[in-house]
């Protein structure tokens, strides 16, 4: 049985009544404080780049000070805000390749996927032979950072595109070079008085959301696998169900799995576990928080307490004894929150600083010592809890996560009765597509807005596919949405159309595969390149969509950006404030479909926003003739 958003918002409602007994401030208040919103920050048509402004477009004042248009004003929002998010997830990606070049035998680090090394390795044409692992990971560590500041070349990973898509990239001129040129030039792009042209602005945002895509979160992900594991389908829980009153409450929260791997080494440590029941608890139970939790929950069945709206909730349930951030999509709210409980907000990135928290700063030299630390001084807050306040919602559900590429090739092998026989390719996938029993793929990605009922899309918009057949693979908040209601439980099955039920029977899978974080929306792209190649077709004749219902983040439009580059259409639910400009909505929305084959769609009513979803599979479908 699903859990109902109604169930959902019922529990959080309990938790608000405690947050008004201790006096905290919430989202839902502050929502209600904020809006309506600014009409002109809304439709995008806002500048204050440069101080003879800010300027804002009006019938009545068409143009900036320095005459620039809605159409150049929207154009270079849209651009600073894709290198703000493309900037983000890269630099995520560089502090992996810092921790990968730190690894050692005997270190805080080490490499536990050799095989995956290797194979990256040989694919940038490093010598393998003869090399010691860490001497190996080091080299490719180091090659990897060169990555973002190369003089010359464009990124090393395009080369998995197919050829087609390469090509597509060339001709452009949208294939991305060192990947801190690419923000760099999008922030010179858009500096007062330089590109005002809206497809000068798109051209470049689409190439610096490929040199996140296809560069920094590609490498993010791939050398977190080699230093934690590729991940292999592994059972969990999720909700906030999952905190267990008797015990020491650990919740992880951002984006580094440096961070939470360790936190989750030391908290199983039994020397730790001896201390926490010396202290009063029973054990320690380590818990997620946004893309964090997806990293450990894939690779080690972590139970993930929620996704970005449900931050605050884990310190309203009164049972939370330390929250451990490190970057991204931390609210600034929980410090003062955490004040109004025994709860510790321990901060422990120079990147990411918030007042009334406490800082342990992290780093790969030192991450046994400080995740030990953090560990103990969760298990001395136990104490401080206050029984008056502790509620916990008896609300979770059982997942299977953790399908990377690896993992979604190996489950589906041998699913098809037909002669395929070329194991270890995505070949019987393609003949579950091309014989309509899945009718194809959406990738669901992204957060939550409270500009829509949270969760609540992503949810909607997974049954309405898995009933018509359509396979979703989610990633981020939207997988942890999915984890929530039921849908990554294999008994989710019987929601789907006859096909895809009998597909998750013969591989033993739920119909919605969780493929980890929001960087691991590399490994959608990858999955979408060997479908291609395997199948001979371009990326863009492929019946697959990708679709971000209730995004928020500045690397929710650097993503968008790379997987409409790769050729894959885009269903976006919340308008990237560009409504004020018709050149850069048509552009966006239908424009670049001559550049890269796939354009956007914005569409905010949710129903009709799957519908359009299904139908564009289905049109993919017909001109194929399957
Ligand atoms: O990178 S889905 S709210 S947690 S931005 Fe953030 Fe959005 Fe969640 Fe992960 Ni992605
Ligand atoms: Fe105004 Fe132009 Fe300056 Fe923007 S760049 S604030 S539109 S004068």
């Amino acid at each position: 049985k699903l859990t109902t958003v109604e169930e959902f918002e019922a529990a959080t409602d309990r938790l608000l009544e405690t947050g008004a007994k201790v006096g905290a401030d919430s989202w839902q208040l502050r929502v209600k404080n904020q809006t309506p919103h600014c009409k002109f920050g809304e439709q995008g048509i806002c500048c204050r780049i440069c101080s003879m402004g800010p300027c804002r477009i009006t019938p009545k004042a068409p143009r900036g000070i320095c005459g620039c248009d809605a159409h150049g004003i929207v154009g270079r929002n849209y651009l600073k805000f894709t290198a703000g998010g493309a900037a983000t997830h890269s630099d995520h990606g560089r502090e992996i390749c810092h921790t990968l070049y730190e690894s050692a035998a005997d270190g805080n680090y080490k490499v536990k996927d050799p095989d995956k090394l290797i194979r990256i390795a040989k694919e940038w044409g490093i010598e393998t032979e003869g090399k010691d692992i860490y001497e190996l990971a080091h080299e490719v560590a180091e090659t990897g950072l060169m990555e973002y500041g190369k003089p010359f070349g464009t990124q090393r990973f395009l080369k998995r595109a197919p050829q087609t898509t390469q090509d597509i990239w060339e001709k452009e001129e949208i294939a991305p070079r060192a990947i801190d040129r690419e923000v760099a030039t999008s922030l010179h792009m858009s500096h007062m008085g330089c590109s005002s042209l809206p497809e000068a602005l798109v051209r470049q945002s689409l190439r610096a959301g490929l040199s996140d895509g296809w560069g920094g979160s590609m490498m993010g992900t791939e050398f977190s696998d080699v230093l934690f594991g590729t991940p292999k389908p592994i059972d969990t829980e999720a909700n906030l169900g999952v905190m267990v009153e008797e015990n020491v409450n650990i919740v992880v929260h951002g984006h580094d799995p440096s961070l939470s791997e360790m936190i989750c080494e030391y908290a199983d440590d039994p020397e730790m576990i001896a201390y926490a029941k010396e202290m009063g608890a029973k054990g320690i139970t380590v818990s997620g928080v946004c893309c964090t939790s997806n990293e450990v929950a894939m690779r080690r069945g972590i139970p993930m307490a929620g996704n970005f709206l449900q931050q605050e909730n884990v310190v309203l349930t009164g049972a939370c004894e330390a929250i451990v951030v490190d970057v991204q999509c931390i609210f600034p709210a929980l410090g003062p929150l955490s004040k109004c409980f025994h709860t510790k907000f321990i901060t422990t990135s120079p990147i990411a600083q918030m007042p009334d928290s406490e800082f342990i700063r992290f780093n790969s030299k030192t991450a046994g010592e400080n995740a030990k630390a953090i560990v103990k001084a969760a298990i001395d807050n136990f104490k401080n809890r206050k029984p008056e306040l502790v509620h916990i919602p008896d609300m979770k559900q059982k997942a299977t996560v953790g399908y990377s590429v690896e993992a979604i090739v190996k489950v589906l092998d041998g699913v098809t009765n037909t002669q395929v026989d070329e194991t270890g390719t995505t070949k019987p996938l393609l003949e579950c597509i091309t014989s309509g029993v899945i009718r194809g793929a959406v990738a669901m990605v992204g957060c939550n807005n409270p500009k829509i009922r949270p969760d609540t899309a992503h949810i909607e918009l997974m049954k309405k596919c898995i009933a018509n057949d359509i396979i979703i693979i989610a990633s981020g908040c939207s997988a942890q949405a999915a984890a929530k209601a039921g849908l990554m439980d294999k008994s989710a099955k019987d929601l789907c159309g006859a096909g895809l039920k009998r597909v998750c029977e013969l591989a033993d899978i739920p119909p919605v595969l969780h493929m980890g974080s929001c960087v691991d929306i590399s490994r959608m792209m990858i999955l979408a390149a060997e479908l291609a190649k395997d199948s001979g077709l371009k990326i863009s004749q492929l019946p697959v969509v990708g679709c971000a219902p209730e995004w928020m983040s500045e690397k929710a439009v650097s993503i968008g950006n790379y997987v409409v580059s790769t050729g894959i259409d885009t269903f976006l639910g919340v308008d990237p404030y560009v409504s004020g400009s018709s050149e850069m909505a048509e552009l966006l929305t239908g424009g670049i479909r001559d550049w890269v084959e796939a354009a956007y769609t914005v569409e905010t009513d949710i129903e009709k926003l799957v519908d359009l979803m299904i139908e564009r599979i289905e049109e993919k479908r017909e001109a194929l003739g399957i």
